[in-house]
């Protein structure tokens, strides 16, 4: 098949699920084409089987916002002439789902179908879609879309409570190229990080509220209270000077590692010993699978798809949202062991195979297949 992916190129969840699944497809024969407006962070490779096309949107200075929609929509609509692509299947409802079916209508003109899949990610649908400004559009395109994916079973059900939904939304859950995790855990070079008696915790988000940053340093300054630890923080975003601020009035900022931006997840969570994520919303936590893939536990929140993923008491714990009492004594119960902190390990790799992407993908095909009957 011909397939175009439209997607955030960032570090984000939904940008790197979109680029891994691209990258996949391509090795099992199908034709990529990404259209976006940088080149995803995760496409380090172009092939034969992988493209991608930039979308420009040219500053007017009569434009107070530039109309980055109409730029997609308008790209979308010349690259499926120019590559033929079959099927267009876009991630995040907000705004590519939108632009989609504006190609969509446009190509119709011309007497040419090409059918959209749309995968909900997130926060298109828990935070900023269900916004009242949003909320028409991000309905509209959703009800709109040929075919109509969620990455969790909670993801599924808050958009069924949260909107008007018409057509039926299939739960193909995130995945993880596990080939990718299959260092021996060795060689992590995890003396440059921490001395060999040191525990190292890390945390990877965008550091946005929602990912409830000031508790992991909460968490942390619990755990180093008892053991000694170091703590990794992964990611840029808005809370990150808030938290440089935190770190120094506890006494803790020579423990605390700021890697900013890393293309290196797999490096950082191969020397790390406990994963920490206590969002206040989370539609499934491609991190903390990041993290149990490399054979590290995760404490996390029990909030929106997380429990599908990290299992209680076997890759990690999760407790309430903000309950930071409740996620110190989980750490400092699988940290305290030596033994008990290896178990985890082997479990949360074990748990992570239910992801692997040579199960997942082929549902993603068996979808562009259905709805290209269909049509
Ligand atoms: O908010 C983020 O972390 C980014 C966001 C995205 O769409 O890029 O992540 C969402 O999608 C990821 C991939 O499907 C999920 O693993 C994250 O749980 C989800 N984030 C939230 O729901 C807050």
């Amino acid at each position: 098949m011909k397939i175009g992916i439209v997607c955030y190129p960032t570090f984000g969840g939904s940008g790197v699920v979109a680029t891994e699944l691209g990258l996949e497809l391509s090795k099992r024969g199908h034709e990529i084409h990404f259209i976006t407006y940088n080149q995803p962070v995760r496409l380090e490779l172009l092939s034969n089987n992988v493209h991608y096309h930039e979308v420009n949107v040219p500053e007017y200075p009569l434009f107070h916002y530039q109309p980055y929609e109409l730029a997609l929509s308008s790209k979308l609509v010349d690259m499926v002439k120019l590559h033929k692509i079959e099927i267009l299947h876009v991630h995040y409802a907000i705004p590519h789902a939108y632009a989609a079916y504006m190609a969509k209508k446009m190509l119709q003109e011309e007497g040419i179908y090409v059918p959209i899949v749309t995968t909900l990610h997130g926060t298109d649908i828990t935070l900023v879609g269900s916004h009242p400004f949003y909320k028409p559009a991000v309905t509209f395109s959703i009800n709109k879309s040929d075919a109509v994916t969620a990455v969790s079973q909670s993801l599924k059900d808050d958009t069924l409570r949260l909107f008007d939904i018409k057509n039926d939304i299939h739960v193909v859950p995130n995945f993880i190229d596990l080939d990718k995790y299959k260092h021996g855990f060795t060689d992590c070079q995890r003396g440059m990080m921490a001395d060999d008696n040191e525990r190292i915790i890390t945390h990877i988000s965008n550091l946005r509220p929602v990912k409830r940053a000031q508790d992991v340093i909460s968490v942390f300054y619990n755990i180093q209270k008892e053991m000694p630890a170091k703590l990794m923080l992964v990611g840029e975003g808005p809370e990150r000077e808030k938290i440089e601020i935190r770190c120094q009035e506890l006494g803790i900022i020579d423990k605390v590692i700021f890697f900013g931006k890393s293309n290196e997840i797999d490096k950082i969570l191969c020397f790390s010993d406990l994963f920490l994520l206590p969002s206040v919303t989370e539609s499934f936590g491609l991190a903390a699978l990041e993290a149990m893939a490399s054979g590290v536990p995760v404490i996390s929140s029990n909030t929106g798809g997380i429990p599908e993923v990290n299992a209680h008491g076997v890759s990690g714990f999760l407790s309430n949202v903000g309950d930071i009492e409740a996620m110190t004594k989980h750490a400092l119960h699988i940290l305290s062991d030596e033994s008990r902190l290896q178990t985890f390990k082997d479990n949360a790799r074990k748990e992570s195979l239910k992801f692997d992407l040579h199960a997942i993908v082929p549902q993603y095909e068996a979808i562009y297949e259905d709805t290209l009957t269909k049509c």
